[in-house]
């Protein structure tokens, strides 16, 4: 506990004291033996019936998108409904989410009372918690404090920093604000000649867009919800949906009931793949249902080599749909003579899946009528991600599953909007037919070059070679990799604008070198006109305006600052930059540029939700130049691991150990937000954990419990508890943003994202 909790009135939770962590100490012994449960209705309970539970309630209601998870539940129709309008549809997660962003505010004297060193001390929690963020403030050059400043003032140094040269300012965005948010600071940022657009989604699942859009020329889940209640087969990959996607359970749970299969590959058993107890079924909420028919642990990073095997038994016995790759797909010939040529043992030794359990895999594909590849950061956060793709998506069309009803590719999205981000042209490298669509909206020719993703953000501001820097919302600083580096490189950047809600350690250890400004900015439900967002299904979703709580704060709303900002800049020509103050003039303007949104320019008046036109596939009709899908072939990876002594260790070294390091995230945390410290559904009692095989373990030396050092290429962490779990053999898993000091993490080069998920490491025991 730091002294800030203990001393200041404004902290409105206090952390966890002896009695909690005795609490969570006995829980993490007896970690859960079902996912959800009766502790997601207990927290319900607990939230929905606190002193904030009127709140709590009025803004479930509120006619507007969870902010949580890019499921999309919510929206016009009432704060409960999922898009076939069915009821009923909010898990604990939105409920945790909305109970944080109605904190009191911070006073307008909170700053002044504690220096940045102070608060740069705080965990992530402790500084989510301090409260919302209400006035504007600066911290200048050589200062210890932030401090007030005034609105007039923060345009003046945001319009100044931005009217420097176009390659050297930046945007980083996150997918919680809205289309009309995004769409305006695309705008704005590429009216000023820059494609400097970096975007959280480049961490995410950039590499589904790139691998999906060379396929398929689509970058998006080619399956809606109603497509997905038709699967009887489910393969779900790289995913921790019971904590990450909760609704995504029913549809499982759903699936198993009708008879259905699925196969979960993860190389962490995950307690809620296995059985899950959801509230929507009541009778069977204690016990749980089994959702997994066939759980696979493969070795981190080694998914391509499992699909590549699956492959190979459809080859071998005669199951693979040739007719179909005849008629729809380019390229298959290359890629069978690849699987074909591709040995057993290759396959075995890279993905450490038996021959067996692949068979098994393999048969319960071909036996299913209509199968859903479903997958999330497991396979984006690898350093062949894109391949990883490629691979899913061969095996998809090798069986004819892509193209028709119950069937297809189905990237689980992350943030609320930040599929929404993406569709509105916030990226690094635009599409043509948006870039002429914008082109001629502006009456001039816009840059070609690709700009910088969020990793080329960093390796540039490193480099000294970004002046400016305005995001819109996030925690760039803690979502990278190296945070040594991520610090120092944000400190070489002379203006840097943070538009967020919440306090988070990258307002605090990520500043400008001149000012960094933070503007308090309202949440989805407190903004005064309507906004729009898009789920991962493709559904686009009204929001209706709302009010905060935070009657005595100073805030903005995101659309009103950039609409300003972008005016101050660019006056009226060729359109009226203040005018987008109004979100409908916004959605008029995204109707004619953003391919797939017509619609949106009637919503205003129909108040219709929609799903996006030419997204979903029901025919193998696809929008390549060819119309048919591009298959690519999938090369297997090579997958070593560093020796002790690549560490710096002696080979003597007693015990020790070198482990695949997965990082991701906590039951009970949203990104770099932590929430809660334990996480009891692994078994680990606080955030300063290492998941690990008994197995491993023990055979180095170590045993439960026991505190150790683990070190990466860029850090070490100390004082780390060994928790063994259900992780498979050489692999290992501890929480980000914590676990970001370690690595520099490698990098795939097509999609910019890092390998978060197979991070080398060395575990040894601490000197005493
Ligand atoms: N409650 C909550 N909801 C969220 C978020 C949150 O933080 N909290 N974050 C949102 C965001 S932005 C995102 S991107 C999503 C993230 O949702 P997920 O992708 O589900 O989250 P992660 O914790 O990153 O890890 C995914 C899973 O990948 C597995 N995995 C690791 N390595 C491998 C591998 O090599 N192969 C396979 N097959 N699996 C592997 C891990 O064991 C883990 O179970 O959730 C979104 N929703
Ligand atoms: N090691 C490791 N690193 C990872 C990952 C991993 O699995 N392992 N996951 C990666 C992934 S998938 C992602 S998406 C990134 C997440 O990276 P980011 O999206 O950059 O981070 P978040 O933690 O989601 O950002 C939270 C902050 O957003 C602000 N915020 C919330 N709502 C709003 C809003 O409505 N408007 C505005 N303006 N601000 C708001 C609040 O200030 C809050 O503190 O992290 C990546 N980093
Ligand atoms: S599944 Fe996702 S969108 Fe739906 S209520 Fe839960 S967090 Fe919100
Ligand atoms: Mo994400």
């Amino acid at each position: 506990m730091t002294q800030l909790d203990q001393t200041d009135e404004q902290s409105p939770f206090p952390v966890a004291n002896n009695s909690d962590r005795a609490a969570i100490e006995a829980a993490a012994d007896n970690a859960s033996t079902i996912g959800g449960g009766l502790p997601i209705i207990q927290y319900w309970a607990q939230k929905t019936l606190s002193p904030q539970g009127p709140q709590i309630w009025k803004t479930l209601f509120h006619k507007s998108a969870c902010l949580s998870c890019a499921w999309g539940t919510g929206g016009q129709n009432g704060g409960f409904i999922n898009e076939l309008e069915e009821p009923l549809q909010r898990c604990m997660k939105s409920v945790q989410a909305i109970s944080s962003e109605l904190q009191p505010g911070l006073s307008d004297y909170f700053f002044a009372r504690h220096t940045i060193s102070e608060l740069q001390a705080l965990t992530s929690r402790e500084a989510d918690r301090l409260g919302r963020l209400s006035f504007p403030v600066v911290r200048r050059a050589g200062s210890d404090y932030y401090e007030p400043i005034s609105w007039e003032e923060i345009y003046q140094l945001t319009t100044a920093g931005f009217s420097l040269p176009p390659e050297r300012v930046a945007s980083y965005s996150s997918g919680r604000s809205s289309n009309e948010a995004a769409f305006l600071l695309q705008l704005m940022v590429r009216a000023l000649g820059s494609n400097n657009l970096a975007d959280c989604s480049d961490l995410c699942h950039a590499p589904s867009t790139v691998g999906l859009n060379k396929v398929f020329g689509t970058g998006t889940s080619l399956v809606s919800l109603e497509s997905l209640r038709q699967a009887d087969c489910v393969v779900l990959v790289g995913s921790n949906a019971p904590t990450n996607h909760p609704r995504l359970m029913n549809e499982l749970i759903e699936l198993r009931d009708r008879g259905g299969k699925i196969i979960a590959i993860n190389p962490v058993k995950e307690v809620g793949l296995v059985k899950f107890g959801s509230p929507a079924h009541p009778l069977r909420l204690v016990q749980g249902e089994e959702i997994s028919s066939l759980f696979l642990q493969p070795i981190p990073g080694s998914d391509l080599a499992l699909f590549v095997g699956i492959q190979k038994v459809l080859l071998e016995r005669g199951w693979v749909q040739f007719d179909y790759l005849k008629a729809h797909t380019e390229n298959w010939q290359a890629v069978i003579d690849q699987v074909a040529a591709t040995g057993w043992e290759a396959i075995v030794a890279t993905c450490g899946i038996t021959l067996t359990e692949i068979v098994a895999a393999a048969e319960m594909i071909h036996s299913s009528q209509n199968v859903v590849f479903a997958w999330a950061m497991g396979i984006t956060h690898q350093a062949n991600s894109v391949d990883n793709i490629f691979s899913i998506a061969n095996t998809a069309l090798m069986t004819g599953n892509v193209g028709k009803s119950g069937a297809g590719l189905m990237p689980i999205r992350g943030h609320s909007n930040v599929q929404g981000f993406g569709s509105m042209g916030v990226t690094a490298h635009l599409k043509d037919s948006i870039r002429e669509a914008l082109e001629k909206l502006l009456g001039k020719s816009l840059k070609r070059e690709s700009g910088y993703d969020a990793r080329a953000l960093i390796e540039a501001s490193d480099r000294g070679e970004v002046d400016t820097l305005l995001c819109l919302g996030g925690n760039l600083y803690a979502a990278n990799p190296d945070l040594t580096q991520a610090k120092r490189a944000l400190g070489n950047i002379d203006t840097i604008i943070y538009l967020s809600t919440k306090p988070n350690q990258g307002h605090f250890h990520g500043l400008a070198r001149q000012n960094t400004i933070i503007v308090p900015v309202y949440a989805r439900f407190e903004n005064p006109h309507k906004t729009t967002v898009e789920s991962g299904n493709n559904f686009v979703r009204l929001n209706s305006p709302g009010k905060t709580h935070l009657t005595k704060g100073d805030l903005v709303s995101e659309i009103g600052f950039l609409a300003e900002l972008a005016h101050r800049l660019h006056g009226d020509q060729p359109i009226d930059w203040r005018r987008l103050h109004d979100t409908r003039y916004v959605r008029q303007l995204i109707a004619q540029t953003i391919p797939g949104y017509e619609k949106i320019g009637e919503i205003d008046d129909t108040n219709a939700e929609f799903t996006i036109s030419g997204r979903i596939f029901l025919e193998p009709k696809f929008p390549t130049p060819s119309g048919k899908a591009e298959m690519q072939p999938t090369p297997l990876p090579t997958l070593t691991l560093p020796t002790l002594q690549d560490f710096g260790l002696s080979a003597a070294q007693h015990p020790a150990l070198v482990l695949a390091l997965i990082t991701g995230r906590s039951y009970g945390q949203h990104n770099t937000v932590v929430y809660k410290e334990a996480d009891e559904y692994r078994g680990m009692p606080h955030r300063h954990c290492i998941l690990m095989h008994s197995g491993d373990a023990q055979r180095a030396g170590f045993s439960q419990h026991q505190r150790v050092s683990v070190r990466g290429d860029a850090g070490q962490l100390n004082d780390i508890e060994i928790i063994f779990g259900e992780v498979r053999s050489g692999a290992a898993l501890m929480f980000y943003p914590e676990a970001n000091v370690l690595m520099k993490a490698r990098i795939e080069p097509r999609a910019g994202t890092p390998a978060y998920k197979r991070v080398p490491v060395a575990i040894f025991a601490e000197a005493l």
